[in-house]
């Protein structure tokens, strides 16, 4: 039988591109976020297009009790979850610390790091059980620098590379691979939603070099989850070529950081 895949945040970006890659690749995958309708709109095309086994969960990552509803109600043929990726995440907001707003703050927090926690502590007790399953979280390049007016956005993301090593020594002994995907910038929905909706300051952030695309980085993950199992991908590192560091790019026109 196919591997089964969990991947939070399919609804757009990184995670639908995701989606779309390993259903075509065969893998049985659970599609989750809380838009529903695009959700199903979605796990539709990939039934049809692919003619994939594709089961969608709607939840808000984190709604603790939403998470274990949906997860131990999963029907028997994609119970036994072979792969996780946490995937769903935000930046919400781009002030300065001394004057950002804590409702941002909290849905970053809560999204980011806590969300991630609540699906993972879900589903790691049956790949212990049955001794193998691998977890790729989705880190950023915001995890390994930061930089002015990305404060909490970055803090969630150094998290989530610290939760991605200290998985990898909590699961050592239980046969269970744990990986980190780091992306620079991705042209998804993610500008959008920092900047509350903005659409042209959103496209600013793209604009005047090539950024990564939503399939380049399921490529990634595609890699990472395909290798034999007695090898882990620990860290995967991916930027755009025009992007040298969180805030050095090679642009045609001026910085617009
Ligand atoms: P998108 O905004 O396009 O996608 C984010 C996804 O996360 C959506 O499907 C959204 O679904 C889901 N999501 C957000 N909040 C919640 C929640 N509370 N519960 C459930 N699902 C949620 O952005 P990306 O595809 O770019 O982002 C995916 C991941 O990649 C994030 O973790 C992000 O931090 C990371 N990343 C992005 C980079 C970029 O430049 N774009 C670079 C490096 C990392 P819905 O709103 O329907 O719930
Ligand atoms: C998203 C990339 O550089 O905006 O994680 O933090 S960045």
């Amino acid at each position: 039988m196919s591997q089964i895949a969990l991947i939070t945040g399919v609804t757009s970006g990184i995670g639908e591109a995701a989606a779309e890659l390993l259903v075509k690749n065969g893998y049985r995958v659970i599609i989750t976020g809380r838009r529903k309708e695009r959700l199903v709109a979605i796990g539709d095309k990939l039934k049809l297009q692919h003619n994939g086994r594709v089961h969608t969960l709607h939840f808000d990552v984190r709604d603790k009790s939403a998470v274990d509803e949906a997860i131990l109600g999963l029907p028997e043929d994609m119970a036994d979850i072979d792969i996780l990726i946490n995937n769903a995440g935000l930046a919400s907001g781009f002030d300065p610390v001394q004057d950002g707003d804590a409702e941002d703050w909290d849905k970053m927090i809560d999204t980011n790091i806590k969300g991630l926690l609540y699906v993972t502590r879900r589903v790691v007790p049956g790949m212990i059980e049955r001794k193998k399953g691998q977890i790729v979280n989705i880190g950023s390049i915001a995890g390994r620098e930061v930089y002015p007016n990305g404060n909490v956005y970055c803090a969630t993301k150094h998290a989530v590379d610290a939760l991605t090593k200290s998985m990898r020594l909590d699961l050592l002994d239980k046969g269970i691979r744990v990986s980190q995907i780091a992306p620079g910038a991705v042209d998804t929905e993610f500008s959008v939603v920092r900047f509350h909706g903005d659409e042209s300051r959103a496209e600013e952030v793209y604009k005047a070099y090539e950024p990564l695309h939503a399939a380049d980085v399921a490529e990634t993950i595609l890699f990472a989850i395909s290798r034999p199992p007695h090898v882990n991908i620990n860290d995967i590192f991916v930027m755009p070529t025009a992007q040298a560091s969180a805030t050095a790019f090679h642009k045609d026109a001026e910085d617009t950081w």
